[in-house]
């Protein structure tokens, strides 16, 4: 049974997981407005991912005997001035999610939440992953700098992701 701040904590991460998808599908969204289709495919496959992440808390608060409490998403930013803008953004999101999964664990530690601790295991390693992803493509995103080649060439590249 889960206490009552972890169930309110699960909720909200829940919920960013959420804000998460609509946040890639809005990157999605301006790369497919700046012709970077593979870049758009990689955003809505990321988006799909973030769905996937909070329906996982969904699905664990339920099965823990918990409340669903699905809150009111914030309208993400819809435009920028460039990619190396966007995986800007991206890294920093992805980096504040990292934190917000750290707290979570803490709170399951100070709880002794065991079954809860183990669950979000999974989002450790996984943000590890998000984050080099990130890192990685705005890393590449900067050494082109404005080369028109290399950012279609990037575009083909990331436009791979099945
Ligand atoms: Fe769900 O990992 Fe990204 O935000």
């Amino acid at each position: 049974m889960l206490k009552e701040k972890m169930l309110k904590s699960l909720n909200q991460q829940m919920n960013a997981e959420f804000y998460s998808s609509y946040l890639y599908l809005a990157m999605s969204s301006y790369f497919e407005s700046e012709n970077f289709s593979g870049i758009a495919k990689w955003m809505k496959i990321q988006s799909q991912e973030e769905y996937g992440h909070a329906m996982k808390f969904y699905n664990y608060i339920l099965q823990a005997g918990g409340k669903i409490n699905l809150s009111q998403i914030e309208t993400p930013k819809s435009d920028w001035n460039s990619a190396e803008e966007v995986f800007k953004d991206t890294l920093k999101h992805e980096q504040k999610i990292t934190k917000s999964i750290y707290d979570l664990v803490e709170l399951s530690i100070e709880e002794k939440d065991h079954a809860t601790n183990i669950f979000l295991q999974w989002f450790v390693t996984e943000q590890v992953e998000e984050e080099a992803n990130a890192s990685k493509i705005l890393e590449r995103i900067k050494l082109i700098g404005t080369n028109k080649n290399g950012l279609f060439y990037l575009d083909h590249e990331l436009g791979k992701r099945a």
